[in-house]
């Protein structure tokens, strides 16, 4: 049964980690880049129709959108020699080719006015598709046009394909390095509303941790994008191997995210993998030779904070939680030992888990591409959903809080339909951002069921939590 993904991809960043995330897959899937399934990989035991369709003449193309409101990426993907993997109907580009400046105001109000095109690529898209299943993003929150123009759409595709999942590969700004885009803080605010109240699933991607991981583990000085977007590529592509090389369980998206998600708000998910190597340590013997990847080695190291590639703050009180894992194991597994390490990880407290609902680890235990040669013998993926994931909001509220009792840099916009009567939308933002915060810090407390029937579940995910049950029990 196939559901299909379609992907987008918005701005600068959006497309960047999707043009890394495309070159993988057709590198996994042993498709060459203008799309023309190599000799070696006609008898694939996978499933390419997830993320590809294929033409009449057999070749397959992405199943993506590329947006932006500056020619310049979308530019260099259609001149690199991938150039002719795209359906180029579905490369959108707005005429003035200025972008959206940094501003979240500009890119949504552009959303608005463009709406009618970039709707007529999706549902085109869509309509081409046997049984959709729902949309994944890829944008940063930061700029203009990935949030500003990424909300727009995800408050319409949450309208128009209410029954569809929207997941999002979201990019968080790097908090080491002073940003020269001053509202930032506000982009990040009104970006986070619509991640909260329109996506299902939010898979953060923090520039912060993920340039520390680079420097500090694989010695990388200065990582440049392009290193940071190896790491991104190969998140994004482990997490959605079970789609692509299903077995009994986790084989589609919402198989994959009910069990992480058992509560609709509380939807933004860490990730952490290793080992992790970088090409001089591949051509290292010393580093290669002194590892030995077991099962239990990977899954002890996924729960290592050092490992996990988002940057919470210290936890004082020592009281966040997990709420769920999964690990997604890919190599030479014998899953009598995934048996033992889970027990091993029970036995020695290794995860501390919320104290009202279930408390394991889910492991999937994933087939990989045989075209890609891996170097070690196991490797593992966590996809954790963690109340600590909370301390980034509250770093976004205190950002936004300071530039915002100044009064600061409002003036653009206000230019814009949306602020032109009211800033209550930045209030309204924060207040959702605060409530989310809340609900973080609610869960990790006995009484948290109390608290979100209080509240009162909401958000798009209410209406697809039925198929959701379902899923979830003809996964097991
Ligand atoms: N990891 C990663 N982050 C990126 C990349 N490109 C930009 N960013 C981050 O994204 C944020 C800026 O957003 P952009 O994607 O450049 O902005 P945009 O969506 O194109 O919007 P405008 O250019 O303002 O119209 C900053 O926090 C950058 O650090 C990338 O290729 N990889
Ligand atoms: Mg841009």
């Amino acid at each position: 049964m196939p559901s299909e993904i379609i992907t987008l991809q918005l701005g600068q960043c959006g497309n960047q980690i999707g043009f890394e995330f495309w070159k993988r897959l057709c590198l996994e899937h042993g498709i060459s880049p203008s799309g023309v399934l190599e000799d070696f990989a006609t008898d694939g035991m996978d499933r390419k129709d997830v993320f590809f369709y294929q033409a009449d003449d057999n070749h397959y193309i992405p199943r993506a959108v590329l947006l932006d409101l500056e020619p310049r990426v979308i530019n260099a993907i259609m001149g690199s020699a991938y150039s002719k993997l795209y359906n180029p109907e579905n490369v959108y580009l707005s005429k003035h080719g200025g972008g959206a400046g940094n501003n979240w105001a500009s890119g949504y109000s552009q959303g608005d006015k463009l709406q009618e095109e970039i709707f007529d690529i999706i549902d085109r898209e869509a309509d081409g598709s046997d049984s959709l299943e729902g949309f994944i993003l890829c944008h940063s929150i930061a700029g203009g046009t990935g949030s500003g123009m990424g909300s727009f759409i995800m408050e319409r595709l949450a309208d128009r394909y209410p029954k569809k999942l929207i997941q999002t590969f979201s990019v968080f700004p790097n908090q080491d390095e002073i940003s020269d885009v001053v509202v930032q803080p506000y982009n990040s605010m009104l970006t986070l509303k619509r991640l909260t109240t329109a996506a299902d699933s939010v898979v953060v991607l923090d520039n912060t941790a993920l340039n520390r991981i680079a420097c500090d583990r694989l010695h990388i000085q200065n990582p440049s994008f392009s290193q940071i977007n190896n790491l991104v590529s190969t998140i994004m592509s482990v997490s959605t191997t079970t789609l692509r090389y299903p077995s009994y369980m986790n084989n589609n998206l919402m198989g994959l995210m009910a069990p992480l998600i058992p509560t609709p708000q509380l939807h933004f998910l860490m990730t952490g993998y290793t080992p992790l190597t970088s090409d001089s340590d591949v051509n290292s013997h010393e580093t290669v030779n002194v590892r030995k990847t077991t099962v239990l080695d990977v899954m002890r190291r996924l729960l290592q904070p050092k490992n996990m590639m988002v940057s919470t703050g210290p936890d004082k009180a020592n009281h966040h939680r997990y709420i769920s894992i999964l690990n997604i194991i890919q190599g030479e597994v014998d899953p009598t030992q995934v048996h033992k390490s889970l027990q091993r990880i029970r036995d020695r407290k290794m995860a501390h888990f919320i104290p009202w609902g279930p408390t394991s680890i889910q492991v999937a235990l994933s087939r990989s591409s045989p075209y890609v040669q891996s170097n070690h013998r196991v490797s593992g993926l966590m996809l954790a959903n963690h109340t600590s994931i909370c301390s980034l909001f509250e770093r976004a509220l205190n950002q936004y809080d300071k530039l915002r009792k100044r009064g600061a840099f409002l003036d653009q916009f206000k230019r814009e339909d949306i602020f032109k009567d009211s800033l209550d939308e930045l209030d309204d933002s924060r207040e959702t951002v605060d409530c989310l915060v809340q609900e973080y810090e609610a869960a990790t407390r006995e009484d948290y069921m109390q608290f979100s029937v209080k509240r009162g579940a909401g958000g798009p995910a209410d209406s697809k939590s039925e198929d959701a049950r379902s899923a979830t029990s003809s996964g097991v």
